[in-house]
C-alpha cells in the first residue's frame, strides 16, 4: 500500500463520517471478491452506525449466500431513499454495475474502490491499486483504516474476496501481503471451513454434469497450449443448469499441464456468447479480451462476441494462437 492510497482513503474516510445513507454496489456476474468485498464493507459501516444498502447487480449465486451479511443484498427502490454516497467496490468501469449504473449520477458522492488494472477512476475519490491481489486486500486496508475491528464476520467475507480471486491464494498477484492478511483474517477467526465447502466443496449433481459434458467436448491448439470448450444453452437446458454452474470450469482446463491458455464460450443467445479466459504464465489475456472490448488481468479476463459459438470460436482462436510462442 502506498501513502498515496492511505490519502485518498482518509478523504473517503472524511466522506463517509459527513454521510448517513451509503449504497454499495458492484459489477455483474457477481464473484466472490465482488460479494465479499461489499459485504464486508457494509458490516463494518454498520457498525459506526451508518444506514448501508448493499445493492444487489445480478442476485447472489448459491455458492456465496452462506456469506454473514448476505441478506443485506437487495434491489435498489425509491422508498430506500435519495443517495447520500456511493461506494462501487471491484468495478473497472461504470458499465460494469450494470442495472445500477445511472444511480451514480443521482450523487456527487462516489468512491471507487478497485484493483483491475482497466479501472477508469470513475469515482469522485478512487481508492485503485492494481497490485492488491483482490479488491478485498484494499477493504481489508480500508476497515483498519476506519479504525473498526475487523470480526469474525467481516473476516469470513474478507478471506472469501481475496481466497476466490487468488485462485486460494496460487495466482501471481498474491503477494506475502495477502498472506499476512489472510493470517490476521484466521487470528479474527474468519471460517475459513465454512468458505471451503460452500464454495469448493458443495458441486450439484447437475453442475458435475455440465462439467463432465463440456469437457467432452474439448478441443485443443498449437500442441496443445490452447484449451476450448463451449457451453451451448442446449447443454445448460440438458442438464438442467445456468451460467452460474460454469464456474470453475475455465480454471480446471488450465490445469491441465501442457496448457498455457484456457477458454470457455458461453452460449447466451444466437448472436452472444461471453468468453472467460485463464493463462498460466506468459499470455496476458486481459490484451486478448481488449481486441473485443473486453479486459479484466493477466492471468483472466473475459469479454462478449457478438456473433454464434463457432464463429466466436474462431475469433478468440485466431487472436489467441498470436500470443502463443
Ligand atoms: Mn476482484
Amino acid at each position: 500500500m502506498n501513502n498515496l492510497l492511505f490519502e485518498y482513503m482518509d478523504e473517503a474516510i472524511d466522506i463517509i463520517n459527513k454521510s448517513t445513507k451509503i449504497f454499495i454496489a458492484s459489477h455483474v456476474n457477481p464473484d466472490g471478491d465482488n460479494i465479499g468485498s461489499s459485504l464486508s464493507l457494509a458490516l463494518a459501516l454498520k457498525k459506526i452506525d451508518k444506514e448501508v444498502f448493499v445493492l444487489s447487480t445480478d442476485g447472489i449465486p448459491n455458492d456465496f449466500k452462506f456469506l454473514p451479511g448476505s441478506e443485506l443484498i437487495q434491489d435498489y427502490n425509491e422508498s430506500m431513499g435519495p443517495i447520500d454516497l456511493f461506494i462501487a467496490v471491484d468495478s473497472s468501469d461504470v458499465d460494469r454495475l450494470g442495472k445500477n449504473k445511472d444511480l451514480i449520477k443521482t450523487t456527487n458522492k462516489v468512491i471507487n474502490i478497485d484493483h483491475h488494472i482497466s479501472n477508469t477512476k470513475f469515482g469522485h475519490i478512487n481508492i485503485v491499486n492494481p497490485k492488491a491481489s483482490a479488491t478485498g486486500e484494499l477493504i481489508y486496508y480500508f476497515i483498519k483504516r476506519l479504525n473498526i475491528k475487523i470480526d469474525k464476520d467481516i473476516a469470513t467475507n474478507i478471506y472469501t474476496a481475496i481466497n476466490t480471486d487468488t485462485g486460494k491464494f496460487s495466482y501471481d498477484n498474491v503477494s506475502s501481503d495477502t498472506h499476512r492478511i489472510a493470517a490476521e483474517l484466521l487470528d479474527a477467526g474468519a471460517d475459513i471451513k465454512e468458505v471451503n465447502i460452500n464454495i469448493y466443496e458443495s458441486s450439484s449433481i447437475e453442475r458435475t454434469k455440465l462439467f463432465i459434458k463440456t469437457l467432452g467436448g474439448l478441443k485443443t491448439y498449437s500442441n496443445n497450449k490452447i484449451a476450448i470448450a463451449k457451453i451451448s444453452q442446449d447443454i445448460l437446458t440438458e442438464t438442467n443448469t445456468t451460467l452460474d454452474d460454469t464456474e470453475g470450469i475455465v480454471s480446471f482446463i488450465r490445469g491441465i499441464g501442457p496448457v498455457e491458455v484456457s477458454c470457455i464460450l458461453k452460449e447466451i443467445s444466437e448472436k452472444e456468447v461471453k468468453v472467460s479466459l485463464r493463462s498460466k504464465e506468459y499470455v496476458d489475456v486481459a490484451s486478448i479480451c481488449g481486441v473485443f472490448n473486453g479486459g479484466g488481468h493477466i492471468r483472466a479476463a473475459g469479454c462478449t462476441i457478438n456473433s454464434d459459438l463457432n464463429s466466436a470460436e474462431s475469433l478468440i482462436v485466431e487472436e489467441i494462437i498470436k500470443k502463443i510462442r
